[in-house]
């Protein structure tokens, strides 16, 4: 590791690291350098195949808020000593960014306020770059919120997956096909000119925000899967995170609850933020959303149990069919709450 911060100057000679815990895709550590720290990753080549789009994702973004002198607060990555935004050893690629100075997560939704800077926060964000055209992005993961293609891995792995744990989540398996609906209209959604592609986050978890020490929202964190996208994939995924005081690892789930005070203060955080951005057909498809994600998340977590957990690996046997098990009661209780 201090190989690797050495690419960076000498400024981090005696740095100090520390690993923190949070996502099952990356790996993180905050660096305490000689007056300052910062955060240091490494990117999951499995997940992201070619994690210099990323950086030239981001580049793009930063240039275009100096171009038009926005004072939106994006954290781009530092160069190193030759001008790199990543270094590759061995073991993969590796970014550091700075850590934002009196700045802290959270992991827990704990109070509606915090639900609604949150989508503040994630609004502000595919609202700076409105101007900005989303198809200059690159992809970082191909297909990454299709519905239609999540649920062509999820028919591809009944086929060829792990028949052992196939055959016994036949319960889980009409649940999925109950909810199919939602599969045909996304397939609408996305040839209905009404709904655009904007830059979006595509990972609207709480630890992706920074707040302050009066839980006010500065930024937003963990910029891998901005790419072109819908509005429903960030509103839908603070829904799926933000909504029940229990999350996707929870095994008792008595503990899942939706709380509708929490799905008012996203929507009017996300809408705050929009302005007038949104149509009126998106202004109406919240509820939608919040649907399309939790059920995309059943999904993929029910798909990796058959394929014998490759992708978000497992610490214990059952854990991916816990996590999907988990998504569903989620899908079922917000499906029936009357919130709308
Ligand atoms: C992954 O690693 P993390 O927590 O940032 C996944 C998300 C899922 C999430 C479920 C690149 O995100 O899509 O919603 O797990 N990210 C990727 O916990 O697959
Ligand atoms: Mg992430």
């Amino acid at each position: 590791m201090k190989s690797i911060l050495l690419h960076y100057g000498r400024q981090f000679e005696n740095a100090t690291m520390e690993l923190l815990s949070g996502g099952l895709i990356n790996q993180t550590w905050k660096v305490e350098a000689k007056a300052e720290s910062f955060i240091l990753q490494r990117i999951n080549q499995n997940v992201f195949s070619d994690p210099q789009r990323i950086a030239n994702n981001v580049r793009l973004l930063a240039n275009h808020l100096q171009s038009t002198n926005s004072n939106y607060h994006l954290i781009a990555p530092i160069k190193t000593t030759t001008g790199a935004e990543l270094v590759h050893e061995a073991d993969g690629y590796f970014r550091l960014t700075p850590f934002v100075k009196n700045s802290k997560t959270i992991h827990v939704v704990e109070t509606s306020a915090q639900a609604y800077e949150a989508a503040l926060q994630f609004g502000q964000f595919t609202q700076a770059f409105s101007k900005f055209n989303a198809s200059q992005l690159q992809t970082t993961i191909p297909d990454f919120h299709n519905l239609k293609f999540r649920y062509e891995q999820f028919l591809d792995s009944l086929q060829n997956g792990n028949r052992e744990r196939i055959q016994a989540c036949t319960k889980e398996i009409k649940e999925i096909e109950r909810y199919h609906f939602l599969i045909d209209q996304y397939n609408s959604i996305i040839h209905n000119p009404a709904f655009k592609l904007r830059v979006a986050h595509h990972d609207t978890k709480i630890s992706n925000v920074l707040f302050d020490s009066n839980d006010q929202g500065i930024c937003v964190i963990d910029l891998d899967t901005v790419m072109p996208g819908y509005f429903f994939s960030d509103v839908g995924d603070m829904m799926r995170t933000y909504l029940s005081p229990a999350n996707e690892e929870e095994s008792d789930f008595t503990k899942i609850e939706v709380r509708p005070d929490y799905y008012h203060s996203i929507m009017q955080g996300y809408s705050d933020a929009m302005k007038d951005e949104l149509s009126t057909e998106e202004r109406n498809g919240f509820f939608y959303a919040g649907q399309f994600l939790i059920y995309m998340q059943a999904l993929r977590f029910l798909t990796d149990y058959f394929n014998d957990d490759r992708y978000y690996g497992a610490s214990y046997p059952q854990h991916n069919l816990v996590r999907a098990q988990n998504q569903l009661q989620l899908l079922r209780q917000f499906s029936t709450l009357n919130i709308r």
